[in-house]
């Protein structure tokens, strides 16, 4: 009785549900390398030879292991380059009783997945993926009956039913939440402890040549390539975080700087997210090291409530909104995205600096994201399509599952304020603020009317005058239209004029 266990890309993980009832004299492990999915977005070369080069590393250690592994590689001959067409191929070649799979981060795989019984004739048993703290099932039951969702009550939940970071039924320390203290701009003189990373082996060696040769044009640079690709290097990554980055993380998590990439953050996110670590031994890992004293706990709860919270949450909102999320656009936005998201040329130097760095890392950190690339697109009202295309390109942590609420949700506000209460709009101030970059900038970020003011500034109230009817009622904003309310009409309309005269130019 041959079972046949698909193991797709972004699900490198031994303890797989899929694999769990492994028998290594009997089954057979398929793993395939397709065109289609690496091509439905351009992706970043950088993310590309991750996966192919992890998938490749994990499929050597099952066949170290004794395990039948039927591995396609994107150039053999017959490939048919796509997950349907190679499983058909993969179960003609063996004429397994049947399939095993685990289900995928993304919904049109699933959709795929679904369709294979009875497209192949073959029984296909679809398991959830137990890597997540909080199974679909459970985020739903949690979800059932509630119009708007807060991750901050989420979270509350998610601390109670696992007991992290819980002293009985208390939170450690007293609060759910230390965000106020994770503010704190970068002093002069601190240096951060950088990304060493891994350097490529043969078989990262080999990738990085097809991949190069097969995606040269696709934004992003392959040199320099380091991340880690196996199990070991992801947890010694998470080793070297916890050593050197945490203790600072909660100080300067929203903190950015030119030629500062990565600063106090942990980089394990496309590790974690292609199955090297598992959420719970990262949170278990950060929690000690929080109780023995070597973290205070604005960093220990501040990073756990990335994974614990953020991360669970909009995983289960991606699954309990699909596939209607991705249509939202509750601001009817449509500009198409400005070019110099793929080229990075732009005088300002905010933008010129977060997208630079993705172009050469494929890594962004969260504020980054956020409030630069983010919140400038939100502005504009780029249209939503284009930005989340642009999102699940360009970094190599990027999975529909997480990257599109993030993007339609916490950024765009497309979802109508299904996952925030608010809209992250923001002026120049709070780059300034949390930033060098305005120092080194071009525009003034004191001024919003004229030729050399920030953009940002002018954007940020022409953004709030054209969404008034629905943002006005927003308890949390509403101090912000009284300030704009006391403007004069005629500095109200310079500020306007300024806003569209610059946006004239990205056209
Ligand atoms: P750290 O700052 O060290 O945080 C630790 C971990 O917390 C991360 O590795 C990640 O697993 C988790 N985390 C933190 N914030 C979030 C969040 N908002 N949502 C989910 N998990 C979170 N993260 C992705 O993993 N893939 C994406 O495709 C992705 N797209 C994003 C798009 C936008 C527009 C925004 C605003 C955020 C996005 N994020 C995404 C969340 C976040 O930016 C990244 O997880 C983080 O920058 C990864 O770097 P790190 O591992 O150094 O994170
Ligand atoms: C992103 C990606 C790429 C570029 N290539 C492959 C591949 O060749 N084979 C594979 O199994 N997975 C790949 N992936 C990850 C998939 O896109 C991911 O598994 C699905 O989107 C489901 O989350
Ligand atoms: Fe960005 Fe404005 Fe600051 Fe320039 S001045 S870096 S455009 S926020």
């Amino acid at each position: 009785m041959t079972v046949l266990r698909f193991v797709l890309g972004d699900q490198l993980d031994r303890a797989l549900s899929s694999l769990t009832d492994l028998d290594p004299d009997a089954d057979v492990v398929l793993m395939v390398e397709v065109a289609d999915e690496a091509t439905y977005v351009p992706h970043h070369p950088k993310k590309i030879a991750l996966i192919l080069s992890a998938m490749r590393h994990f499929a050597a250690g099952l066949e170290a292991d004794g395990v039948a592994v039927d591995y396609v590689r994107l150039d053999d001959r017959d490939n048919t380059g796509s997950f349907t067409g190679e499983l058909a191929r993969a179960v003609k070649r063996h004429g397994p009783d049947r399939v095993v799979v685990t289900e995928p981060g993304e919904w049109r795989v699933e959709q795929d997945m679904k369709a294979w019984e009875t497209a192949l004739g073959v029984a296909v048993e679809i398991r959830a993926d137990d890597r997540f703290l909080c199974s679909r099932d459970t985020f739903s039951a949690w979800a059932e009956g509630r119009k708007t969702f807060r991750m901050e009550h989420f979270y509350r939940e998610m601390r109670k039913r696992t007991g992290i970071l819980m002293d009985g039924r208390a939170p450690a320390g007293g609060e759910w939440n230390f965000d106020k203290e994770n503010r704190k701009s970068l002093p002069k003189g601190l240096r951060a402890p950088g990304f060493e990373g891994y350097a490529p082996d043969a078989v990262t060696e080999e990738v990085l040549a097809l991949v190069a040769d097969r995606f040269a044009d696709n934004f992003g640079d392959l040199d320099g390539f380091r991340f880690p690709v196996t199990r070991e290097q992801a947890l010694d990554l998470l080793d070297r975080f916890v050593e050197h980055g945490l203790a600072r993380f909660g100080d300067y998590q929203d903190a950015m700087a030119v030629g500062e990439p990565f600063l106090f953050h942990s980089l394990i996110s496309p590790a974690l997210n292609i199955g090297l670590l598992r959420p719970r031994e990262v949170i278990e890992r950060v929690e000690a090291a929080y109780r023995d004293g070597a973290a205070p706990l604005n960093a220990a709860e501040g990073f756990i409530r990335q994974i614990l919270g953020w991360r669970e949450y909009v995983r289960g909102i991606y699954w309990h909104a699909m596939p209607d999320y991705a249509d939202t656009n509750a601001f009817s936005a449509d500009r198409p995205l400005p070019g110099f998201y793929w080229s990075g040329e732009t005088d300002m130097r905010c933008l010129a600096e977060v997208i630079g760095q993705t172009r050469r890392e494929a890594y962004a950190h969260h504020i980054q994201r956020l409030m630069v690339t983010g919140c400038f697109a939100l502005l504009i009202g780029a249209d939503p399509v284009e930005v989340n295309d642009w999102y699940l390109a360009v970094y190599a942590d990027a999975f529909e599952w997480v990257q599109l609420p993030n993007t339609h949700g916490m950024v765009l506000h497309a979802d109508g304020g299904m996952l925030g209460s608010k809209p992250y709009a923001a002026s120049g101030k709070y780059i300034d603020r949390m930033s060098d970059y305005c120092r080194h900038c071009r525009f003034d970020v004191t001024e919003t009317e004229g030729e050399n003011a920030c953009p940002f500034n002018a954007l940020y109230w022409r953004f709030l005058h054209r969404h008034g009817d629905r943002l006005r009622d927003n308890r949390r904003m509403a101090m912000i239209y009284r300030t704009w309310d006391r403007f004069d009409a005629e500095r109200r309309d310079a500020i306007l004029e300024r806003a569209e005269t610059f946006l004239e130019t990205l056209s």
